[in-house]
């Protein structure tokens, strides 16, 4: 079959023609590609290669260059990932770069007011408030970084090893907070480490597919266009989809359960309840390969179908419907998403998943996949490299003989790194600075003004006069407009930089056009910064010695020599012109690696493990006495928890629940697909969406104007009535200052 090709209005057609295959075949080839208006694909003076920035499934593409400008792209055929296809935002949403509004110059507040600047005044600025606070009392105390899920694996390493090996604090961390860091909790727990089991192509082999909370039909949607794929092909998988909303998954799906928001662990409760009672599991390899059985199996027991259906407020058939499509399955691929990570007990319920892919040894072959799924294009990156103020290479920050490889690595004193205690998470970070111990907030690749929860509190936090507050962004966004000093920054398309998508496989994304005015690639900036500060080592040589990205990329292979995230077979060169990698990629194994714990030896060794784990209930942490106790020797653990409703639920006041998620044609606080006229006009405004029940009694019609309050805020907008269930409002998050007149008003509840 001849490849097909693509080039139609993908706003109308966001998931394009399908490609259906079968079981164990190769997916097909299908490119797609969008130019600017009048450009064909000979007309391009050059492509460029690279991957989305604007999900974390790791679509490769090249850039289209004309005249110096980006103008357009199109899918990489040779991509293990997207076989050629590209998501409606990847498609449309470069045009942000050539917008005419991007930051060309630095800008530093005086008298109140932000003004252009020129680099050397912008940076000095920032280093003399650094040295003053380094130099003061508080010390590395006084620095917090705010980071991302959207840099490059160059940029948060470096950022990482200035954080805590040039400046020792342990104040750092990604907007991924926001975003995955459930993932990596959920995978650390279950399996010792941070990292994905499974691989894409387990949508080829799979029999079964469960999506737990993941719209990906409008979040990855090239991953939804290869589950379309099978399900149109011969012998199509199962399918089951669990989210409040009838979203496109739910509607694909041969089982859909609509639970109450916040009542994810109840729900997997039964679940697993079920699939013991009916002996749908592996005795033998969980006896062998897993600790924790019987406190799981006693804690499940408590959540029959019937008691699961009141908590979820679901029908009990329905429970048995779900847990037969997974208890008969063979091969069960399952993704897990918002629906969990950003509800009620989210780690617990995630690693419910893990236990439903442990009891029945849904790991490790083709077809059994699971993913702890990432948001973000770069947030497995952050993670690895430490920008979230884990410590480099998955290592543990209570494992001494982990922090001493990282001193010696650095060439610096041990007690500089931090790791004395965990890590301080981005909203405590946030607390610091309201409190005022944290006086110099630095914040790259994110828009906390509009994405971080209690806006009003941020924003003053922002705005107070003793937070010295840096930004680092191509626009001058909400949260710029708050700063001391912006520093324009470079991005996709004009920098170049590695990234690792949800399933561990790891791009190239280089440098097609120069970036605006005097804009810089982020890792120059925080270079500038090394350098400013003068960062030295133990023996005063320069701590950061590499210049450029390539240079970066090398220094961190050695950090990650040894670690689960090996990427020691992998150059620039390696990962030019063909298929992204999938890491671990070693010199023995130097195609990477497609799936882990192939032979159910897990990372939980305590000499390895990145956490010696927590109690899911309280978060305590547990020591390494306490992790050896268990004696894991490479077992997964199953770990076992009781459903808690939310501290906050619905009650007479307000009687709904406000959920909030995406659109498939707006990416976040939508700098930049806000940009880009298809996506803005696909999506232009907010909406509510609400159950024609709880509409009709407040006399709310389609299309109404009505305004959503909870106690810690209002909104108003347009309401969709129907596509959810009773009792739930969803309002998508991207819209950052959006307002119309005044109308009905829905008093709804927490966020679940
Ligand atoms: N188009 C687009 N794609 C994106 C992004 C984007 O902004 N736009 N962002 C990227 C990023 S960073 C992320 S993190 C991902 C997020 O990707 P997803 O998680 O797929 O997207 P969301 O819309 O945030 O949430 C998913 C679903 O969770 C459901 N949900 C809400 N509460 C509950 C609950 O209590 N239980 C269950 N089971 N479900 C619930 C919602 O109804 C919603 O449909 O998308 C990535 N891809
Ligand atoms: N209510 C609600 N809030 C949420 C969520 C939700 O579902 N509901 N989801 C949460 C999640 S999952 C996420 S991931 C966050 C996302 O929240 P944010 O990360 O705050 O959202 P973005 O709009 O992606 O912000 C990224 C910023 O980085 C800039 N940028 C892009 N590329 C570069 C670059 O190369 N260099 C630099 N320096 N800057 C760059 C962009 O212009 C933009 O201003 O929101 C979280 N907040
Ligand atoms: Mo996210």
């Amino acid at each position: 079959m001849a490849d097909l090709r693509e080039t139609p209005d993908r706003v109308e057609e966001p998931w394009g023609q399908r490609t259906p295959y079968g079981p164990g075949e190769r997916w097909p080839v299908r490119v797609d590609v969008h130019l600017a208006d009048g450009l064909a694909e000979s007309d391009v003076d050059r492509w460029v290669q690279s991957a989305s920035i604007l999900h974390s499934n790791g679509d490769a593409m090249d850039i289209a260059v004309k005249d110096g400008r980006i103008a357009g792209v199109r899918g990489r055929a040779v991509d293990r990932v997207n076989r050629g296809r590209l998501d409606p935002k990847d498609l449309y949403g470069w045009q942000a770069n050539n917008s005419p509004d991007r930051l060309t110059r630095p800008l530093v507040r005086r008298g109140g007011r932000l003004v252009e600047t020129d680099w050397d005044t912008a940076m000095g600025a920032v280093v003399a408030r650094s040295r003053e606070l380094l130099d003061g009392p508080g010390g590395w105390g006084r620095f917090g970084f705010y980071t991302s899920g959207q840099l490059f694996l160059e940029e948060y390493y470096t950022l990482a090893v200035i954080g805590k090996a040039g400046l020792g604090t342990p104040h750092m961390d990604g907007n991924t907070r926001l975003c995955t860091a459930t993932s990596a909790a959920a995978l650390k727990a279950s399996f010792g480490t941070d990292g994905q089991p499974g691989s894409y192509t387990d949508v080829d082999h799979c029999d079964a597919v469960a999506l737990w909370g993941h719209n990906v039909a409008a979040t990855q949607s090239v991953l939804w266009t290869r589950m379309l794929d099978r399900r149109r092909g011969p012998n199509p998988p199962a399918m089951l989809a669990v989210d409040p909303r009838t979203t496109p998954v739910a509607r694909e799906a041969d089982v859909h359960l609509a639970p109450r928001g916040g009542t994810n662990l109840a729900l997997m409760n039964g679940l697993l309840h079920l699939i013991i009672h009916n002996g749908w599991y592996d005795e033998r390899w969980v006896a062998a390969h897993t600790v924790g059985f019987d406190e799981l199996a006693r804690v499940v027991d408590g959540y029959p179908p019937r008691r699961v259906a009141r908590i979820c407020d679901l029908e009990a058939a329905d429970l048995e419907r779900a847990a037969e499509l997974l208890g008969r399955s063979e091969r069960l691929l399952s993704t897990v998403l918002q629906g969990f990570y950003q509800s009620n007990q989210a780690t617990a319920a995630a690693c419910q998943v893990n236990n439903l892919h442990l009891l029945r040894r849904m790991l490790g072959r083709p077809g059994a996949g699971l993913y702890q799924m990432n948001g973000q294009p770069t947030a497995q990156n952050t993670r690895e490299t430490g920008a979230d103020g884990d410590l480099p290479g998955m290592r543990n920050w209570d494992n001494p003989a982990h922090v001493r490889e990282l001193a010696a690595l650095w060439n610096v004193d041990e007690m500089t790194i931090p790791h004395w205690s965990p890590p301080t998470h981005a909203m405590q970070i946030w607390r610091y600075a309201e409190q005022g111990s944290v006086k110099l907030l630095w914040v790259s690749a994110t828009n906390p003004a509009v994405s971080l929860p209690d806006l009003a509190r941020v924003r003053r936090i922002l705005a107070k006069d003793d937070l010295f507050v840096v930004v680092q962004d191509l626009f001058r966004t909400e949260t710029a407009e708050l700063a001391d000093v912006v520093l324009p920054a470079a991005t996709w398309g004009e920098k170049t930089g590695t990234f690792t998508n949800a399933d561990r496989t790891v791009h190239l994304s280089e440098k097609a056009v120069d970036p605006p005015g005097e804009a810089r690639a982020d890792l120059d900036i925080f270079l500038d910064y090394a350098r400013r500060m003068d960062l030295r080592d133990r023996d005063g040589r320069p701590l950061i010695r590499w210049r450029d990205a390539e240079g970066a990329f090398e220094a961190w292979k050695e950090c990650s020599a040894g670690r689960p995230c090996d990427y020691t077979g992998l150059t620039y060169d390696k990962l030019r012109g063909g298929s992204g990698v999938q890491w671990p990629c070693t010199p023995d194994a130097p195609e990477g690696t497609e799936r882990l714990y192939t032979d159910g030896v897990f990372h939980t060794d305590p000499d390895y493990c990145e956490t010696y784990g927590q109690d899911l209930a309280t978060g305590a942490e547990h020591t390494a006495e306490q992790y050896r106790a268990r004696q894991p020797a490479g077992r997964a653990f199953l770990h076992a928890a009781d459903y808690r409703p939310s501290p906050e639920v619905p009650d007479e006041e307000y009687p709904l629940l406000l959920t909030t998620g995406r659109s498939l044609y707006q990416f976040h606080t939508r700098t930049k697909t806000g940009r880009a006229p298809e996506l803005n006009a696909a999506a232009p405004e907010p909406w509510a969406e609400i159950h024609p029940e709880d509409a009709g009694p407040a006399g709310i019609a389609d299309g109404d104007l009505v305004e959503v309050a909870s106690r810690r805020g209002a909104v108003r907008v347009r309401a969709v009535v129907g596509g959810i269930r009773r009792g739930t409002v969803f309002i998508p998050f991207h819209y950052g200052y959006f307002d119309v007149d005044p109308a009905k008003r829905v008093p709804a509840g927490p966020t679940s």
